[in-house]
């Protein structure tokens, strides 16, 4: 028996559970939990250690589907997967939401995040939820991942669809095995695992504020509009208001004034004995953190860029 593995990665909620088991000839082993931060606005669940199916090829070749988490603050569960379960894996799906502000910023992320694991095997980024938002468009991709200097094949797709999901196992494994009837294969998985479109419905339930305080380490929080107006904030004390206020007024004079430092997205001011302060701006809006000083500054602007990649535009004004 020839065992094949492929690992699928990327956002929360970009449908690495829904593509294992749209692909899978076994009951899946999911470890989705329901969700208890800023994902509620997106779905109830979210898993929390792996995913985890099989689907046979032939009655010699099977490929075993391997998925992380989306959710940061499971990170470790990445390492473990890319360096012991899926360490001899043929390829790596990276999955991209097309409904997150910046989708691009995602696969920048995850290249970076996984680049040692990618010098050995191939990449395909596959983008999802294109039926609920249309741009960035299929040329847009591969004009972003020419600039990004990334080797990869970009594939539409919806994950609740076997077939083309199967396409994308087809994409990595016809090179290999070649006596593989795909056509039979999804076949076989339309009869088994259907194809039902669960009808996207967005829950736009809580604020960024209420989300950011869900976060680990979170101790308050500051939402500033575009004219680094306070949109709402939890922070009482005054001085440190208007520290905060002000760290992301200098971000954006620093852009302005310093330009060959290229745009300033965020500032951050650690000590060992306090809390760690800190500015994160996004297009039109900034977060202000007051964090434990025991968070890790990666997890910190990992939390925050998710964090402003899921809110909506007047979150507060409505
Ligand atoms: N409209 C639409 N919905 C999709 C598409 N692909 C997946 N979905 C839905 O999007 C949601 C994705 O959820 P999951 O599969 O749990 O996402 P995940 O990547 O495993 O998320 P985490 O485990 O939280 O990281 C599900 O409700 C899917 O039915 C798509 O192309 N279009
Ligand atoms: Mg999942």
């Amino acid at each position: 028996m020839k065992d094949y593995k492929i690992l699928f990665t990327g956002s929360v909620c970009s449908g690495k559970t829904t593509a294992i088991r749209s692909l899978s000839d076994i009951e899946t082993l999911d470890t989705d939990a329901q969700a208890s931060d800023v994902t509620v606005r997106r779905k109830k669940n979210t898993t929390i250690a792996m995913d985890y199916g099989v689907l046979d090829l032939t009655k010699e070749a099977r490929v075993h589907l391997y998925g992380t988490p989306g959710q940061e603050r499971f990170r470790f569960m990445w390492e473990m997967l890319a360096c012991e379960f899926a360490h001899d894996a043929i390829g790596m799906v990276l999955m991209v939401d097309n409904t997150r502000k910046d989708p691009f910023r995602d696969i920048r992320f995850y290249a970076k995040e996984f680049s040692d694991y990618l010098q050995k095997r191939r990449l395909i980024i596959a983008v999802t939820h294109a039926d609920v938002e249309a741009n960035p468009d299929y040329q847009s991709y591969l004009k972003a991942i020419k600039n990004l200097g990334i080797m990869t094949t970009v594939m539409f797709i919806d994950a609740r669809d076997p077939r083309a999901v199967l396409g994308i196992v087809e994409e990595l494994i016809s090179a290999v095995e070649r006596d593989i009837n795909w056509d039979q294969v999804c076949e076989r998985l339309l009869d088994n695992n259907g194809f039902s479109l669960d009808f996207y419905k967005p829950l736009y339930e809580e604020t960024l504020l209420d989300a950011a305080m869900n976060k680990r380490g979170v101790l308050g929080a500051i939402h500033l509009g575009d004219q680094q107006e306070v949109l709402c904030s939890n922070i009482d004390d005054k001085s440190t208001k208007s520290l905060m206020c002000n760290l992301d007024r200098l971000s954006s004079a620093i852009s302005d004034k310093a330009s060959f430092l290229g745009a300033v997205n965020n500032i951050v001011i650690a000590g060992a004995n306090v809390d760690t302060l800190s500015v994160f701006n996004d297009q039109n809006q900034s977060l202000c953190l007051r964090s434990d000083k025991d968070i890790s500054l990666p997890v910190l602007k990992q939390q925050a860029s998710d964090l402003l990649q899921w809110s909506i535009e007047n979150d507060y004004l409505a």
